[in-house]
Order: C-alpha cells, then structure tokens, then sequence
C-alpha cells in the first residue's frame, strides 16, 4: 500500500534550515568520515543532523561502567590522515569508551567537523520529493534539512532495544540499559544489582561492577562463547613498534576478510591433530582476543572444525568457574561457536566464583514480572535496587526503520522491508532514490572490523556522488532485479557457513517477530571490496544513473 508522495510542510518557513547537497544522519565514525570526506576532500556542501547532545554514535551513548571496543584500538580508528596518526596516542590494546570518545571530540575538533553539524537532532521523517529530486528531512525537535543526497549514517547497533516485562513501569528502584546509560555518575556501592544479558555489553559490565555493589544477579538466558581479551597497557615502545608498521598493518587490514590484524590460515582445524591443534588454540588463546576465531579457515564452515575450537572453550570455562553447577550453566552447547557474536573479556568467568554474585538461569525459569521492590521469574523473587538492561539493540534494521523514510510513490522503507531488508551491496535499496546507508544490512559491517567497512562505504559513496554529479546524472537508485540478486547473494553466502545455526542479531532473532533473514554480507571484507570495485569499473553496475 503506498500513499502519495508528499514533500514535508515547513509550515511557518517554506526553506528549510538547510539546504546542502548531502544530509548525514548520524555522527558517530560513519557520519564524521562521510562529513570530513564529501565537504573537505570533494567540496560539497553538508549537513549533519545527531540525535545525541554530542558527537561519537555510539561511543556517546554507551557510556556503562567497563566499556571497552574489543578491536585493537590500533585498528579501530581512522585511516584517512598521517597526522592524525602522529599525534594520537592509544593507551591501551582496547580503548576505553572515555578513550574512544576523546578521540572522536578530537577528530571532529581538529577538522572543525562541529560547525555542519545539529546536535539534538533525532530525525523523525524523511521524504523524498519527486518534483524537485531532493530529500527533505525533519527532526524531533523541528530542525528541518533538504539535500540532494541523503546518507543514514545510523549505526548497526544502536537503536536500543529493552524486552517488555510486565509491572517494569511499578519499579521502584533505577532502571539502567547499558546503552542509553547516564552521563553523570552512578552509584552502585552496596547496591543490590540484577542485571540482565550476557552479551558484550554484559561481560564488560558484570566483572567491573561485581567488587562494588552488594549483590549482583546476573539474569543469563544464553551463556555465551568468550575468550581472553589479553587486555594491556601499551608502552612508549608498543607505540613506537605499532607506528612504525602502520602503513603495511593498515594495507593488511583493508585486504583482509575481516578487518582485523590476525593473520589469516587456509589451514582447516580437521588437518592437523590433537596436539598441534591444541598447541594452536593455546597460542591464539593467548593473544588473540576476538581473532580466536580465525584460528582455523574452516571454523564458521564446517561443523565438525567448530566443535574442536568450542570444546577448547569449555574446556577453558571449565577451569575459571569453580561451581560446578554455575560451571555449566555458563557453558555454551546449543549452537557453534561465532554463530552469535563471540565475545572477548576480562575475568568475566571468574565473576562468578565470588559470594556476592549470582547467575540466575532465565531458560529454566523465564522472566515474569516487575514490582515495586522486585525481578520476578517464574520460580523466584529478587528483591533490587538497581535493573540493568544489557540486553542489546533492535540490529541493523532498528534505527532505519524507527524513523518514517518515504521513498518513491510515498512507499515507506518499513513497507519495503516488511519482510527482511532489501539492498544492492547494503549500499541502496530500491525505490529510495539518492539515499545511502553506511554499513548497512547487505555488507559485511558487523561480521569484522566495522571501522574498515566504514572507510570503504564512505570512499565509495563519495567517488559515485562526484562522479554521478560531474556527469550530470541527478539521480541514482539501485535497480530493483540486482537488489533481488545481492540479497539473494546474501542469502546463499550465509547458507554455506554455521551462521544459520544460532538464534542470532545477525538473523533478527534478537526481537519476536523481527523477520528472520541473514542481514550481514558473510563472504568477507576482502571479497565485498572488489564487488564494489568492480561494480564501480563496470560504471556502476546494478544502479540506475538517470540524466
Ligand atoms: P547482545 O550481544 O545482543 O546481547 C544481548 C544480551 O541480552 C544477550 O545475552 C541476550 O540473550 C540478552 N537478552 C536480550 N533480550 C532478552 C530478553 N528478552 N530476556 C532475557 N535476555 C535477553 O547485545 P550487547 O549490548 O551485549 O552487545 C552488542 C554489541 O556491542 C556486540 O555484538 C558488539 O558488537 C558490541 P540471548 O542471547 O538473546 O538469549
């Protein structure tokens, strides 16, 4: 069902607040890199409309005690500038939120990103205008912007997402979610604390606060697969030693499947035998964090390679939590190891050998209900003076879609992808003119290093932009038959690996009734660049490019 299209009422003023060739929305790393590439480095004029009170996506947002990204900082920062590099010191392997976030107020400082950007700008609606071939573009708080071009620069995880728990509104105690977590400080001393999610955010927040608060119920509906993150302080000789290596590290990383700096094997875990496995698996386990994963070629394709990698885990497991019971609660059978979002983490396992943690097991017993005083599950109370949501985002889809985006015809995008999203290369999607999304469902984005896949989206969406617009091409939209065939590519690439085996954010299992599709492009990094390469050489194959 599509209604007209209709170009937004500016009510009081017709012009809008401003009117630029491209509106960003977003400022985290994907919408400061788009703004600093298009305006500085291609001379168009830009707005960016940021629903946050600050710069950084994000980083801004997800402000819980123990935040940390679990990339090498090294790796998860801009390429773009040498200076940059120079100047910037990382403290430590993996950077604190506080870390990163200075960093992005740096950045935006330093290349004076700040003066084309609203801050306190949610956007709310997004039309396009057939007439003038333009989108217009409203904000919660009435700012109004109309560009040519519109770039949803919206992140992959982060519009929120916190279950419905009946009675949660009659609580009196604090109700916290790791991503939406207050500025000003917290206190959790002699609390009792439940928190609920064993993700990444959960692991990162469960060891950090266990030696403060009085109790702490840690609510787990499915353990999770982590390793060591191997955390350190890097040294002035670490610094030195990662300089002097950047350019072929950086080279590395963007030829890479993954993004990341561990060394890629075409070697499958069934070739070698126990002992060299296990020796293997050791050595990753100690430096490898999150590139435990690339131990072996085969372990997201083949079954039976990742029950050696998921044994070696629980193996692991075994040995840092002395309760038996909890022991096993903790340890992950149900699906194969990097089919959810592994985990890295710092003595998250051992959190639980202290007295004043409790894991509650919420498969057994589900959540039912929220009072005054309490978590409720089906079995048990508990009584709390703090609830901790660390239970994740609506992925990928959730911040395209809560905003009303009206395409061609007046179709809303949510119609468009009432049954899973529609792509050409998670680039565009059909229907939706001069509109583009960075790192979006359809790329590799959350499957590796989300700072390259960034870097790649914004290079490519700049070089079509001048391009189309030096050719006087007004308008570029993905055709509607290779959007067919790139989900489907998605589709097929993701049936060949263990992905399909686990109730994942990658699937939209994280929220009921979330069409259940593969989103991420699984074929790596390395292999999606060329196709956005070659697409680029065949003058850009698969998009409409109308004069
Ligand atoms: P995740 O990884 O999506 O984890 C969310 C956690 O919350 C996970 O343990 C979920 O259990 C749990 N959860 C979610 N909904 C519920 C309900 N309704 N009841 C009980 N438990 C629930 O989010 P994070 O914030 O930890 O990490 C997100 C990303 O940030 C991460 O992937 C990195 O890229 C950084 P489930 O497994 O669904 O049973």
């Amino acid at each position: 069902m599509t209604v007209p299209a209709r170009p937004i009422d500016t009510s009081s003023a017709s012009a809008p607040d401003f009117d630029v060739d491209v509106v960003v929305v977003g400022a985290g790393f994907a919408g400061l890199a788009m703004l600093r590439e298009l305006r500085d480095e291609r001379g168009m004029s830009v707005r960016v409309l940021e629903a946050g009170d600050d710069v950084g996506g994000v980083w801004y947002w997800n402000r819980y005690p123990g935040a940390r990204c679990d990339v090498d900082s090294t790796d998860y920062c801009y390429s773009f500038s040498s200076e940059l590099d120079e100047e910037w010191d990382w403290s430590e392997r993996y950077a604190t939120q506080p870390e990163i976030l200075r960093y992005v107020h740096h950045v935006a400082d330093k290349f004076d990103l700040r003066r084309d950007i609203s801050l306190g700008s949610r956007v709310t609606e997004a039309v396009w205008d057939e007439g003038t071939g333009h989108w217009d573009v409203r904000c919660g708080n009435g700012v109004t912007a109309r560009g040519r071009y519109l770039v949803m620069a919206t992140g992959c995880l982060s519009a929120t997402k916190r279950p419905e728990i009946d009675g949660l509104e009659s609580f009196r105690g604090q109700v916290l979610h790791t991503a939406d977590w207050p500025a000003g400080p917290v206190d959790l001393q002699e609390k009792r604390v439940g928190i609920i999610g064993t993700g990444s955010s959960g692991i990162q927040v469960i060891p950090t606060i266990a030696p403060l608060v009085e109790h702490l119920y840690v609510f787990q509906r499915t353990p999770t697969f982590s390793v060591p993150a191997q955390h350190q302080v890097l040294t002035d000789s670490d610094r030195a030693a990662i300089r002097a290596q950047l350019p072929e590290r950086r080279e590395m990383l963007r030829n890479s499947p993954t993004g990341l700096s561990v060394p890629v094997t075409r070697q499958s875990a069934l070739d070698v035998d126990d002992a060299e496995r296990q020796a293997h698996y050791e050595e990753y386990w100690e430096s490898a964090g999150f590139g435990f994963l690339l131990a072996y070629a085969d372990l997201l394709t083949n079954r039976e390679a990742n029950d050696t990698a998921a044994d070696f885990i629980r193996s692991k497991i075994a040995e840092r939590v002395e309760d038996p019971e909890v022991r096993e609660l903790l340890t992950p059978r149900s699906y194969p190891y990097g089919a959810k979002r592994p985990c890295v983490d710092t003595g998250f396992y051992e959190t639980f050998n202290r007295p004043n943690v409790t894991l509650v097991d919420i498969s057994a017993s589900p959540l039912a209900k929220v009072t005054e005083t309490s978590l409720h599950t089906m079995t048990a109370e508990y009584e709390l003076d703090v609830l901790i949501f660390a239970t994740g985002f609506d992925a990928m889809t959730g911040a395209l879609l809560r905003p009303e985006i009206r395409g061609r015809d007046g179709r809303t995008l949510r119609d468009h992808w009432s049954a899973g999203p529609l792509t050409y290369l998670g680039l565009m999607t059909s229907g939706f003119p001069n509109m583009f999304i960075v790192a979006g469902p359809g790329s590799p984005s959350l499957l590796g290093n989300v700072m390259v896949s960034i870097e790649q989206h914004v290079a490519f969406v700049a070089d079509l932009l001048v391009r189309s617009m030096a050719e006087g091409v007004p308008t570029i939209e993905a055709d509607a038959d290779a959007e067919v065939e790139w989900v489907q590519r998605v589709n097929d690439t993701a049936a060949n690996t263990l992905y399909m085996e686990a109730a994942s954010y990658y699937l939209g299992a994280e929220i009921p009734g979330k069409p259940r599709v593969f989103m991420p492009y699984a074929g790596g990094l390395r292999r999606y660049r060329r196709e956005c390469d070659e697409v680029a050489k065949d003058g850009y194959r698969g998009l409409h490019r109308r004069p």
